[in-house]
């Protein structure tokens, strides 16, 4: 039988009686090469102690509670042939290598080490207490982690492991969920099971995105939504009178398309809407190119295709357009360059209803004009009331950018156009 190999305290510098918070390993276990064995902890640091050669546990002489000083017999391992079983290669070097153990991986304690480590373990939303050992909570705290957050862990039992930790701050960076300083509180994760049965659905990525840029305009925009009702009767008997002149087998003008082209004009007339604000709020940008981003609802989630250079359009080109760019977004072929470049962003749920909403601005962009359901309304004209179709329209604008008067007024403008489209002949 091959010797075993004997894995002792390392010299961790002088210190006498080191506690022993946690032992990660029990006969018959088998571990690997650097693998935590357990956690020690002085009043001063925490640290992982690693094993200096891979095998199987055979005994173990240690156990939480204890306390240990250098050359401490930690446990013997029956050297594996499968795993690199040293940092050396030969059997004998192996034990030699255990002579001389790895150092443990020290994590400094905060100033406080003594108050630290008797912090009561919160617990999570769930009610159950994060599983980690201390040197991960350590290692949480000194990123800043709240390791409630992180629901369960890789190791042995769901034990939170450094690894997860790690991988939570990097999921957190990538999606840009880390904590933007607001101060706000997150939300707490809430075992619904425990009210009746559920199922999980996994977000599709387009939703998992949109809700990231959504949470981020929503919390750094101070945003107001102005509603309005624009009279589209004369617009809406043109339209239908346009279509009746088209073939059966080509794409019908919607009012969309209309309100496309009254915006724009707009926003020639009201430049700060076709602007944004630079990085450190100091600039307003404004843009001599007139692009239109149209929210599609698909299966997969919202999706804005962006109509270039709208104010060189006709109805026509525009109906084609809005009609192949909403058919792509459905199909889930927009490339990324047809979803970029927007100067402002219509969301129309008039196919559907509604008489308002209240749409998030679609930042950098400084505004979103929101659309419901036009519908007849008896309307007052001084003298009588006349049967009108109303269109509700909802914009929601930047309010470090746009004031209040500015957003009555380009509303004002939206609504003039939209009365009489032959205004977008001037
Ligand atoms: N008032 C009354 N009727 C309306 C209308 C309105 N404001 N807007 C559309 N309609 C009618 C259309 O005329 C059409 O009628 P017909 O079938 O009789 O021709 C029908 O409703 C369906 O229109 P549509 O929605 O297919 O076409 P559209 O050009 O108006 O809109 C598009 C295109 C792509 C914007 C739309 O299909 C869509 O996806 N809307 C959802 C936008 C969205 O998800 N917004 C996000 C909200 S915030 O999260």
């Amino acid at each position: 039988m091959a010797d075993l190999i004997e894995i002792k305290v390392p010299d961790v510098g002088n210190v006498e009686n080191i506690d022993v918070v946690d032992v990660l390993v029990k006969p018959g276990d088998a571990v690997k090469l650097e693998q935590t064995l357990a956690i020690l902890e002085t009043d001063k640091a925490s640290m992982d102690l690693p094993a200096s050669a891979a095998g199987i546990v055979q005994e173990l002489f240690i156990k939480a509670g204890d306390k240990v000083s250098e050359g401490t017999l930690i446990v013997t391992l029956l050297p594996t042939e499968a795993a690199p079983s040293s940092v050396a290669e030969t059997e004998e070097a192996s034990v030699a290598a255990a002579e001389q153990p790895a150092a443990p991986t020290v994590v400094a304690a905060p100033e406080k080490a003594v108050e630290v480590k008797a912090e009561p373990v919160p617990a999570n939303a769930s009610g159950k207490a994060a599983h980690a050992t201390p040197a991960v909570r350590l290692f949480a705290r000194e990123l800043g982690v709240d390791i409630n957050k992180i629901s369960t862990g890789s190791g042995r039992k769901g034990r939170i492991l450094k690894d997860d930790v790690k991988n939570f701050v990097k999921k957190a960076m990538t999606e840009g969920t880390a904590p933007s300083g607001s101060g706000i509180p997150a939300m707490p994760s809430v075992d619904f099971s425990q009210f009746g049965e559920t199922e999980e659905q996994k977000l599709s990525k387009i939703k998992r995105l949109t809700g990231q840029n959504l949470s981020r305009v929503w919390l750094n925009l101070p945003m107001v939504t102005y509603h309005d009702e624009a009279d589209i009767t004369e617009m809406e008997a043109f339209r239908v009178a346009l279509n009746a002149e088209k073939g059966k087998d080509e794409v019908k003008v919607t009012g969309l398309v209309f309100i496309i082209k009254a915006l724009v004009a707009a926003m020639e007339q009201f430049p700060q809407f076709n602007a944004s604000l630079s990085a450190d709020g100091e600039k307003l940008i404004l843009k001599k190119y007139v692009n239109v981003g149209i929210a599609v609802d698909t299966p997969n989630g919202l999706v804005v295709p962006v109509l270039r250079d709208v104010n060189r359009k006709g109805v026509n080109e525009l109906t084609a357009e809005l009609a192949e760019k909403s058919g792509k977004a459905r199909l889930g072929k927009l490339m990324p360059a047809e979803m970029q470049g927007g100067c402002i962003t219509i969301s129309s749920l008039g196919g559907i209803g509604g008489t308002a909403f209240t749409p998030i601005v679609n930042a950098p962009e400084v505004a979103i004009l929101g659309v419901t359901r036009a519908k007849m309304q008896p309307v007052w004209d001084g003298k009588e009331f006349l049967p009108r179709l109303m269109l509700p329209l909802d914009l929601t604008y930047d309010h470090r950018v746009i004031d209040g008067v500015e957003g009555a007024r380009f509303m004002a403008a939206i609504k003039q156009y939209l009365g009489d489209i032959r205004r977008l002949l001037l």
